[in-house]
């Protein structure tokens, strides 16, 4: 509250101002530039001024020591969409709706480069948006398709396509600065530059391709972390670099299979390492293959147990990572030298962050998502030399809900009701800061869904963090940051945390109730429906076998009486669906003697984004005797609104009463993905929940 008071005399200040100069005056005296640059998945571990840090960031370290440096500065949810929308508008996912990855952003609602764009600001945002709907607010945007690619990328230049060629990290710089130089002078302007880099897969420019060959990195202490007193989340996850990292895609190793396409995951790890890999063209291919292939083979050759792979793999890992993150400081030098070039370092607010932490092996982990300190922690730096002082090293608690009432409190605009961060002036700009939050609130929503981290909320004090695992768990973990800084050690069932845990409660539940967000069962995948119909717990016969990763939870998954909700384009529970990749689902259900029926229907899937299509043409069959079969209908399927959105969809016949045991369904797959997908020629899935028969 003390910060909306702050502001409000800024706002009297400036607009009294404001009558007594002219409008170029103004704008060219009182409002800053702002270039707000973040990378994908930059650990603060992997930024020189952060302390023992494992690399180099000359040109980081250069905008710190020119401006603040945040200790404590930490994410609402730990996962990249939902971080930027946090950002754009200065409120918690519960309140802005973007709660997962899968979600498409809802760009109607207020934004601060909507509300900069009015007051007269020239707003661009180039490089990573993943957002999935259009931006809004913006007079230039040119964004990489979804995660982007490293190589040869395409971008999406005010809505067209076009591949561009080169290294991602180097273009969408050259983008940027390119805006920059073809801006109006005579305005402000508010820059986002957003890399993709060093998001996974990890893969460094021509010129880095061997920077770390041989440094040995120190393995961390929690790297063969057994989670002994965390709950099932830890032990359930799938993001461990042993365990989880593919061999292809993530590590470079595609020598690894020889010849063995039986090998546990190839199909998969091939197709996706592949899929990028082809990107390359000849000449970056074979600098690429002169980079990996010697280090491959002398793997290869080693006779490595299963303990030396596993460190062998991190320093795969952390090699290709860090070299990701060298061409992403080597790019902040270039913006840097322009704006010094260019006389506009004074007066340009320049912020460095990630889009939340990461993993670097801690706990075995790569990725990110959970509340502990790793990905909780974001990197974030900010200069402004006219206005912020010079090498501050900041430890107030600091939000990614921050940054759009900053950025707006700065350009002298109203900061709306609805954000919830406050503006950090006060913290730029003076030595000692009074009332300022204590604590953070986080909450995670994303499961089921990549890397299985279960659904969580917690707070974060100066010394202790307590969270609730929740959904399909139901237990807490506390811990001591002060004795226990890496985590391992949880104490919430201890009789001496009894009290602690009683004033943690508390103050979690005043914040959820601060924050508008007392709701546990909110955006909970809704849940699966229980239908009663005749063929329940009948026998099925399939001519192609289901996928054993998507079975519907057991072999009679499409005859058991439970199908999926129809939840709109959220996040489906893919447990009752059953998978068939690249090829038809062909069912017999044997309703065991001879019945009459009147309807038969059965639902699909599509959610194109997961490779999952809707069957083009649906034939139910009935028979007497198993062995003559006779068509009742051919169902076409149609279209659903959006190609991006996943949906349910059930198709239906209705029949003249008949007297049958057998019923058969064919649903055809379309095969491939099709020519506008990223998975173009590769095999498509098809899903269904269930077959019912009335
Ligand atoms: C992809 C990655 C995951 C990552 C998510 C979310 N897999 O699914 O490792 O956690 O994105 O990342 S990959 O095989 O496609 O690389 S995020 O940055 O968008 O949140
Ligand atoms: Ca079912």
């Amino acid at each position: 509250m003390q910060k909306r008071v702050n502001l409000f005399c800024v706002l009297l200040v400036v607009s009294a101002f404001a009558g007594c100069v002219s409008n170029n005056q103004r704008t060219n005296e009182t409002r800053p530039n702002i270039i707000f640059i973040m990378s994908d998945d930059h650990a603060y571990q992997a930024i020189s001024c952060y302390g023992d840090s494992l690399n180099s960031t000359p040109n980081i370290d250069k905008l710190a020591k020119s401006g603040v440096r945040f200790n404590k500065s930490f994410c609402t949810n730990s996962i990249c969409a939902p971080s930027r929308a946090v950002m754009l508008t200065g409120t918690y996912s519960h309140i802005n709706g973007h709660v997962d990855n899968s979600t498409t952003f809802d760009g109607s609602q207020i934004t601060f480069p909507k509300l900069l764009q009015k007051v007269g600001y020239q707003t661009a945002i180039v490089g990573k948006w993943h957002l999935k709907s259009e931006p809004t607010g913006f007079d230039y945007w040119n964004i990489l398709p979804g995660q982007g690619h490293y190589y040869n990328p395409d971008f999406i230049d005010n809505g067209v396509k076009k591949q561009m060629h080169g290294y991602v990290t180097n273009i969408t710089t050259d983008i940027a600065l390119d805006w920059i130089e073809g801006r109006d002078k005579e305005k402000p302007f508010c820059l986002l530059l957003h890399h993709k880099a060093p998001h996974r897969n990890w893969m460094p420019s021509p010129e880095y391709l061997s920077k770390y060959d041989s440094v040995e990195f120190p393995i961390p202490e929690t790297f063969f972390d057994e989670y002994i007193t965390k709950g099932d989340a830890a032990k359930n996850q799938e993001m461990e670099i042993n365990g989880d990292m593919m061999l292809a895609y993530d590590l470079k190793i595609p020598e690894i299979y020889g010849d063995d396409s039986n090998m546990v995951g190839y199909k998969g790890d091939m197709d996706s390492w592949l899929r990028i890999y082809n990107r390359l063209d000849t000449a970056q291919k074979e600098l690429w293959n002169n980079a990996y292939q010697f280090k491959n083979q002398q793997l290869l050759d080693s006779q490595l147990s299963t303990e030396e792979f596993a460190k062998w793999k991190y320093q795969r890992y952390i090699q290709d990572y860090l070299s990701c993150i060298a061409s992403v400081d080597d790019n902040i030098g270039r913006v840097i030298d322009y704006l010094e070039e260019n006389n506009l370092l004074e007066n340009t607010i320049i912020v460095y962050t990630s889009d939340q932490g990461f993993y670097l092996g801690e706990h075995g982990w790569f990725d990110k998502r959970f509340m502990y300190e790793q990905s909780l922690r974001m990197p974030l730096i900010i200069s402004y030399p006219k206005k912020i002082k010079p090498s501050i090293d900041d430890i107030n608690f600091v939000m990614n809900l921050d940054f759009a009432p900053t950025f707006l409190d700065y350009a002298g605009v109203e900061i709306p009701n609805r954000m919830q961060g406050s503006s950090l002036r006060s913290i730029l700009q003076s030595d000692t800061v009074t009332s300022w939050r204590d604590a953070v609130y986080y909450r995670y929503y994303e499961y089921p869904g990549p890397h299985s981290v279960k659904r969580h909320y917690g707070i974060r004090t100066s010394r202790y963090k307590l969270i609730h695992f929740y959904y399909d768990v139901n237990y807490w973990e506390l811990y001591d940051l002060e004795n226990d800084p890496l985590e391992v050690n949880n104490i919430y069932e201890s009789k001496e945390s009894k009290e602690l845990v009683v004033g943690l409660k508390i103050k979690l539940y005043k914040l959820q109730k601060e924050y508008l967000d007392t709701e546990e069962d909110s955006f909970l995948p809704a849940p699966n429906i229980e239908v009663d119909h005749n063929a329940i717990g009948c026998n099925v016969t399939l001519k192609y076998p289901y996928n054993e990763k998507y079975s519907g939870g057991n072999k009679n998954a499409l005859t058991d009486g439970i199908r999926s909700a129809d939840n709109g384009n959220h996040s489906y529970d893919y447990s009752v669906w059953q998978g068939f990749e690249g090829h038809n689902l062909e069912a017999i259900i044997d309703l065991n003697s001879v019945r009459e029926i009147t309807s038969i229907s059965c639902g699909f899937l599509q959610n194109n984004t997961a490779w999952i299509f809707r069957p083009e043409k649906v034939s139910f069959y009935v028979s007497e005797d198993g062995k003559d079969y006779s068509l009742i209908e051919e169902v076409a399927t149609k279209e659903s609104a959006s190609m991006t959105d996943a949906k349910r969809i059930e198709t239906n016949v209705n029949i003249d009463p008949v007297k049958v045991r057998y019923v058969k369904v064919i649903a055809e797959n379309i095969g491939a993905c099709p020519d506008w997908h990223s998975g173009k020629g590769k095999k498509a899935w098809l899903f269904a929940d269930e077959i019912i028969v009335n």
